[in-house]
């Protein structure tokens, strides 16, 4: 009789946690980048922050490193609702929404006050595009600036013909070849391997991801140049958004806001100290030379001709909006 008692007590109390679990809305997150990166790591801010700010009724957990889905995978599954949440790099998927080249235009916008101003003049039009898919962004974050990384000393691009280089989208690919370079497409995830094989062997990128990959293993030089500031965003499937009440949309909506303010202000704060470890790893880390530098912003150039012509007027007007500024 005792035995059967405490077989009932152990039923009922498992089924008062299963029915807790339920009461919670579960949501996996992937993220493309390394755990300790900072996007990654502030996407769990802000998983916190929406468990809290929920009470506890929606529960993110976050798959940081491509683990869930790889980089190049993630906003297709957000869209086809695979997974409710996702962060992904947008300038990637320029190919298929122009306008998502904004935050990838060379030298329009290179500082972090910059690339905010610019946000503020794209992101009604980009949002608007981003719903015509199916997504719904929640926030955005800059990566650092991005720079060149090298294997030797390059002064112009009579330094870089041949030389296999890892693009993260169509923009920089082009780049690549305007210099000469041979493009090949790789995810952050995957680049130390690319580098070790020789299957890429120069890339541009922060000076974040060039620490979270330890290219110092591999690659000699960096060259900043502060080309464009890219973002990543966290998204939603936009019929899982609708989904929500309103009170649950605005929580996680003001978690989102703190979030990306404070992913925001972490990437400027990291920009140098970055720097500083591929410097104290062996790295030569240094402006680009006049004459290479020249030579990125006549391409620069051409890439904005590019977008502009690839978004006829709604790029103008985003131009137009921040010059106006
Ligand atoms: N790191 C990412 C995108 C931009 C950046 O700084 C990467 O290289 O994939």
């Amino acid at each position: 009789m005792m035995k059967y008692s405490v077989k009932a007590a152990l039923t009922v109390s498992t089924i008062a946690l299963g029915a807790t679990a339920a009461s919670a809305e579960k949501w996996d997150m992937p993220m493309a980048y390394s755990a300790t990166n900072f996007h990654s790591e502030m996407g769990v801010v802000f998983a916190d922050k929406v468990r809290e700010y929920t009470s506890g009724d929606l529960d993110i957990t976050v798959h940081p490193g491509g683990s869930l889905f790889k980089g190049g995978e993630i906003k297709r599954a957000i869209q086809t609702g695979q997974v409710p949440i996702g962060e992904r790099f947008m300038a990637a998927h320029a190919n298929e929404v122009p306008l998502l080249g904004w935050d990838n235009l060379p030298f329009v916008a290179t500082t972090y006050a910059d690339n905010a101003k610019l946000w503020e003049a794209a992101k009604d039009t980009v949002n608007g595009q981003l719903a015509d898919i199916n997504l719904v962004t929640l926030y955005t974050c800059p990566w650092p600036g991005q720079g060149f990384y090298f294997n030797k000393d390059v002064n112009s691009s009579a330094d870089t013909q041949g030389v296999k280089f890892r693009s993260y989208n169509t923009a920089t690919a082009t780049f690549a070849e305007a210099l000469g370079m041979v493009p090949v497409q790789v995810e952050a995830a995957e680049l130390s391997q690319a580098l070790a094989t020789g299957v890429a062997e120069a890339f541009i990128s922060s000076g974040s991801t060039g620490y979270d990959r330890k290219v110092w293993e591999h690659l000699s030089n960096y060259y900043k140049v502060n080309a464009w500031l890219p973002r990543n965003y966290v998204m939603v499937n936009k019929g899982v958004w609708e989904g929500l009440d309103a009170d649950t949309q605005a929580a996680v909506q003001k978690a989102a806001d703190e979030t990306g303010a404070a992913c925001s202000a972490k990437s400027e704060e990291l920009a140098g100290w970055y720097f500083e470890q591929l410097e104290a790893n062996g790295m030569k880390v240094e402006n680009a030379g006049a004459d290479f530098l020249k030579e990125l912003e006549a391409i620069g150039a051409d890439m904005q001709a590019t977008w502009l012509k690839d978004t006829g007027a709604d790029g103008q007007a985003i131009l137009d909006a921040y010059n106006a500024n």
